[in-house]
């Protein structure tokens, strides 16, 4: 069970207990702040249960709480929470996270109305209802069946990064089982999106149905949608909905395509599949057979001799193209690319030289310069940069003129105590709302590396905003914008700039725009890469990190890049140290 679903497990049961009317507010306190405790954890706490450390130690943990997490950890229930839910029904929860609708309302919907789910809510709502409740009225039953759409339209996505840590526990879980002969995660988790609606795994057993049984008592299970002979579908306590096929070895590949999708790759493929007189589906490739013959596909037609299906590859072949890997499948081009040999050889992990982007405790980051740059070393880099902030973000410890000399002397001596990696002298240099930089031009100049970003006023109206971007790039010092959009996903929207015109003047300036790493940021998006790379416009790839565990947030940028077509050399720390600095040096 990883923090993330203890987390939710416990602010499940806070909501619980206020609904039902909990009297002693230290008690839900309790579980509130257990749960930020649990989500700042840079370490997994099932870690610390499975090794006996003592979970008190942790700030805002007691003793009463340290036995429930080892309890959730340990059996993957909560047997408090199971006491609770038999008095209120664990759906109401879901109702307490539409904005203006607290645990009392809550409590008064089920009370008065018998509404207990999302779906009971919008009906009564939708009936008039909710507008004649005492303390609801019209205004608010409207404000309800409104928050009811956009719940519905954003609800559920979950970041890349949150579903590594959900699923691949699963994953060696269901390994554990030999009956299980394959299992791969295929949709959108596999074409590795930013975030994924839910998880698909497919797999080849010997026997299904245990299989099946063994997937539907995963522990962090907290419900089955749907179990099946070959087909399952639960949601785990995060939220997490998965579903899982059990497929023949002979169609595992062609499943393994369709799954994969995404569904617009997929109808370009089955177009291809037609021209040849191929049918492709879930189940195979076939040709497509004369009327009364063979079996009928699923579109209807008659089917013939199956030509393809256990691998992709042979699928991907029987309509003449080479494998494509999954961060390309959306219907960008990519399966003309494949016909006519021109697929990108994209970038890997293995291609960068160095990480531009961190933090020390001089600013916010937790580990000190010489624990980042052995990091760093350890992870075989070549050369990295330290970029602690500047001293707008006061918030931060950013540094003045006086602190960043003293940094470098500490700098310097570390440095030397590393010959086997190079340091680069560097800073995130804020872009105040005006467009000036927030460090001295004599500051800059001994730099090696001048790394600026926005991290105030994103709600500049989008001239404004613009126009200050346009004139830091053009600092005849700058040299790489970071977090350019500003966006966090699922939490702040891309600031509103004319990114088009600031990618033609980076080009221009000979500024490199960065691909943050972060699996919250992620920034550039792929699609803005994708421009940026036609404007020949250098990107870096950085991980922002502010611990030495977010140094291996890498391969997310690294995915994302891939996603975007880029190649090795679209990317300037795939360079040796030198070159990277003189391909940003200005004239
Ligand atoms: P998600 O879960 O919203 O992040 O995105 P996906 O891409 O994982 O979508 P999902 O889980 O609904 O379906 C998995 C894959 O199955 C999808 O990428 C393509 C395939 N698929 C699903 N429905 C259809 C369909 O109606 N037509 C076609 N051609 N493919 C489909
Ligand atoms: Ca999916
Ligand atoms: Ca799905
Ligand atoms: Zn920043």
């Amino acid at each position: 069970m990883e923090n993330i679903e203890i987390a939710a497990v416990l602010t499940e049961m806070a909501t619980l207990l206020e609904i039902q009317g909990e009297t002693n507010p230290f008690r839900i306190r309790a579980y509130r702040n257990a749960v930020y405790t649990i989500q700042e954890s840079p370490d997994p706490v099932r870690k610390m249960v499975e090794e006996g450390a003592d979970l008190t130690e942790l700030p805002a943990i007691g003793k009463d709480m340290a036995s429930h997490i080892t309890e959730l950890v340990t059996t993957g229930r909560l047997s408090i929470l199971e006491e609770v839910s038999k008095e209120i029904p664990r759906s109401l929860v879901q109702l307490t996270k539409l904005p203006g609708v607290g645990p009392k309302k809550v409590r008064k919907l089920w009370d008065e109305l018998d509404i207990t789910t999302l779906d009971d809510l919008a009906a009564a709502a939708s009936a008039g209802k909710i507008a004649v409740l005492a303390g609801f009225g019209k205004k608010s039953e409207e404000k309800i069946l409104e928050a009811i759409e956009r719940h519905k339209k954003r609800s559920g996505r979950f970041r890349i990064s949150s579903a590594d840590e959900l699923v691949q526990p699963l994953i060696e879980y269901m390994l554990q089982d030999e009956r299980v002969e394959r299992l791969e995660v295929a949709g959108s988790y596999r074409r590795r999106q930013e975030t994924v609606g839910d998880i698909d795994l497919l797999a080849i057993a010997s026997d299904a149905e245990p299989v099946m049984e063994r997937f539907t008592s995963y522990p962090p299970v907290r419900s089955v949608e749907k179990s099946g002979d070959t087909r399952g579908t639960v949601i785990l306590s995060s939220d997490l909905q998965v579903d899982l096929r059990i497929l023949p070895a002979e169609s595992y590949g062609s499943a393994l395509v369709y799954f994969t999708g995404s569904k617009e790759h997929n109808v370009e493929l089955r177009k291809r599949a037609l021209q040849r007189g191929l049918s492709v589906s879930e189940y195979g490739v076939f040709e497509l057979a004369e009327e009364g013959e063979g079996e009928e596909s699923t579109t209807g037609r008659d089917l013939g001799k199956r030509v393809a299906g256990a691998t992709e590859e042979e699928v991907y072949a029987s309509v003449g193209l080479p494998w494509i890997t999954p961060e390309l499948r959306t219907n960008r081009g990519e399966l003309e690319a494949a016909a006519n040999g021109e697929l990108p050889a994209l970038i890997e992990f293995e291609d960068l030289k160095g990480d531009l982007q961190m933090h020390s405790t001089w600013s916010d980051g937790k580990n000190t310069i010489e624990e980042m740059l052995a990091a760093c070393a350890a992870r075989g880099y070549e050369y990295v940069a330290l970029t602690d902030h500047s001293k707008a973000l006061a918030m931060t410890g950013g540094l003045d003129a006086a602190k960043l000399r003293e940094q470098w002397k500490e700098i310097d001596e570390v440095a030397a105590r590393h010959p086997e990696i190079r340091f680069l002298r560097s800073q995130e240099v804020d872009i105040l709302a005006d467009g000036a930089l927030d460090t001295e031009d004599e500051m800059l100049e001994q730099l090696d590396l001048v790394v600026i970003a926005v991290h105030s006023r994103f709600d500049l109206p989008a001239a404004k905003q613009t126009e200050r971007l346009l004139k830091a790039i053009q600092h005849p010092l700058a040299n790489i914008v970071a977090h350019p959009t500003g966006r966090i996903i699922n939490r702040r929207d891309p600031m509103d700039f004319a990114l088009d015109e600031v990618l033609a003047c980076a080009a221009e300036h000979g500024v490199a725009m960065e691909l943050n790493a972060h699996p919250h940021r992620l920034d550039l998006r792929d699609i803005d890469l994708m421009a940026a790379r036609k404007r020949g416009v250098k990107i870096v790839i950085s991980t922002d990190a502010h611990s030495i565990a977010d140094l291996d947030l890498m391969p997310y940028g690294v995915e994302q890049a891939r996603r975007a077509w880029l190649e090795p050399a679209d990317v300037l720390n795939t360079l040796p140290a030198d070159d990277l600095l003189s391909a940003l040096a200005k004239a």
